[in-house]
């Protein structure tokens, strides 16, 4: 048997479960095992053809799924809803035997993020399609899981550098495999305007039209963000558009001249500068174009979140700065959606509810707090996959310093501001902000391996989570990074296997 076709631990798993105990024996799959899943129809039955799929891509096998009744044939998968209200939205039971793999949970989702953990116990040979490994075993034992957190999150910055619909959706794919449940997307900024606005349509003919670097950029049609919502919802993820405003807008600026306050169009931006520019606050025609850029953004996105940024707005004046999210709020929340934004919206009046994203100043993320606000941690220093992990490294940036491994995993997202409770901590979020980035590989290589480490940050209870036994569940994973073909950091301290 060749190693990637050894099973795992049963003690591998990241984010690591609440419980997890082995038994000590098999469950060996055959190719021709049954999926049988209850209900059959609908989200559930979806969630099971998705694990065939999963397994038949790599191993050749045809597992069928199927609804059925009584005792399941020996050397089934069984997956079930079931009103089992403590595993919650996204928690699951997995008990596996020598004669099942048993999977119960609340919700879709939780047979969804279940799911995770099964392949995850199967050999890792099982993420490379047509790599036909076998005979596939899974250890036996039994796992109880549910979330920390509702909000376990991931940022790409497609304005700097723009990524296709399928590079997304590939990222999707790997978020979905640490039970990520949240991708934003950072889809404007100075340097580029990156979804189609049918009312604005230079925003992306000129907007779109350039990068960082001045490299062509790109942009979404409404039909490509359909298809990236649509494929994160099938892998229960919810898309959190941010429009950011009103700083960080040069492309928007440079393509209607009207936005600006001098009424003359910039040039448009390749460099990375930030805080320049800003949208006119003062003038009529700005709310205009915010509130039509909302409602297209909010008629296309199925998720509850709206973001506007709002971070770095240092060419708007402090007043004019609060009026501006005071309006534009109110605009957000009349087409039907929850206002999101960067830690400066502190500085404004904000409803009870709001989400403030933390990113380095926690004297203003604790004026949002004291104003009601929730919060999605994202500190720069531990969260941004943007810095560089060591000073050597090839891309990133540093101005928060360097993020090794281990600085991304050993924090804990409610002690790291001293003063907030965990009732005030929505979750954890990790932006990739993309000046340095031009590839898919260049976002993989920054994203892990400290995406997991987030993603377990977000999903773990912190008791009982060490950076020394984390480590060795990290190595472990490399085969299966490498099955996937992931551009992974062989970052030193931990032990790849
Ligand atoms: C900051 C800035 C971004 C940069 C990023 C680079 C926030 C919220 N605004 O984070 O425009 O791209 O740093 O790390």
């Amino acid at each position: 048997m060749s190693p990637t076709a050894a099973p795992p631990p049963f003690d591998a798993v990241i984010p690591k479960p609440v419980a997890a105990v082995p038994a000590g024996g098999v469950f060996t799959l055959s190719p021709d095992a049954r999926i049988v899943v209850t209900p059959a129809s609908g989200d559930a039955g979806r969630v099971a053809s998705y694990l065939a799929e999963l397994v038949n891509r790599s191993t050749g096998y045809e597992l069928q799924v199927g609804g059925g009744r009584g005792t399941p044939p020996a050397g089934a998968i069984v997956l079930r809803l079931q009103e089992r209200r403590a595993l919650g939205a996204e928690g699951y039971e997995l008990r596996v035997t020598p004669e099942h793999v048993t999977l119960v949970a609340l919700r879709a989702a939780g047979l969804f993020r279940g799911i995770q953990t099964i392949r995850q116990l199967l050999p890792p040979a099982v993420e490379r399609p047509g790599a036909r490994p076998g005979p596939l075993r899974i250890r036996t034992g039994t796992i109880r899981d549910r979330p920390r957190f509702p909000w376990r999150g991931a940022m790409l910055d497609v304005a700097r550098h723009f990524f296709g619909v399928r590079d997304v959706q590939r990222f999707v794919d790997l978020m979905a495999l640490y039970k990520l449940n949240v991708l934003h997307l950072h889809l404007t900024d100075d340097q580029g305007w990156r979804l189609a606005i049918r009312s604005w349509p230079r925003l992306t003919a000129h907007g779109g039209s350039t990068q960082v670097g001045g490299g062509r950029g790109g942009f979404y049609t409404a039909a490509d963000y359909r298809a990236i919502v649509a494929y994160a919802s099938s892998r229960y993820v919810t898309v959190v558009p941010e429009i950011d405003m009103p700083g960080h807008t040069n492309a928007a600026l440079a393509s209607y001249p009207e936005l600006t306050c001098n009424g003359v169009a910039p040039s448009l931006y390749t460099g990375i500068e930030v805080g320049f520019s800003s949208l006119c606050t003062t003038k009529e025609r700005t709310y205009e174009f915010v509130s039509d850029v909302v409602r297209e953004v909010a008629a296309l996105t199925p998720g509850p979140y709206l973001h506007i940024g709002g971070d770095e707005a240092k060419a708007t004046k402090p007043a004019e700065y609060r009026a501006f999210v005071r309006r534009v709020a109110a605009i957000v929340r009349a087409h039907g959606k929850r206002l999101i934004g960067w830690e400066e919206l502190g500085r404004a009046d904000l409803r009870p509810g709001t989400i403030v994203q933390h990113w380095h100043d926690e004297r203003v993320t604790r004026r949002a707090t004291a104003r009601g606000a929730k919060l999605v941690m994202s500190p720069a220093t531990r969260a941004y996959l943007d810095m560089k992990y060591d000073p050597s490294s090839p891309l990133g940036l540093q101005w928060a310093g360097t993020t090794d491994v281990r600085d991304a995993y050993d924090w804990d997202p409610v002690a790291q501001i001293p003063g907030v409770s965990e009732r005030q901590v929505l979750g954890v979020e990790a932006p990739l902000w993309s000046e340095t980035l031009r590839t898919i590989g260049d976002v993989e290589h920054m994203a892990f391996p400290r995406l997991p480490g987030i993603a377990e940050i977000g999903w773990s209870r912190a008791a009982g989570r060490s950076w020394n036994e984390y480590r060795e569940r990290l190595g472990a994973h490399g085969p299966r990074l490498r099955a996937l073909g992931v551009n992974f950091y062989r970052a030193p301290g931990v032990p790849w296997r």
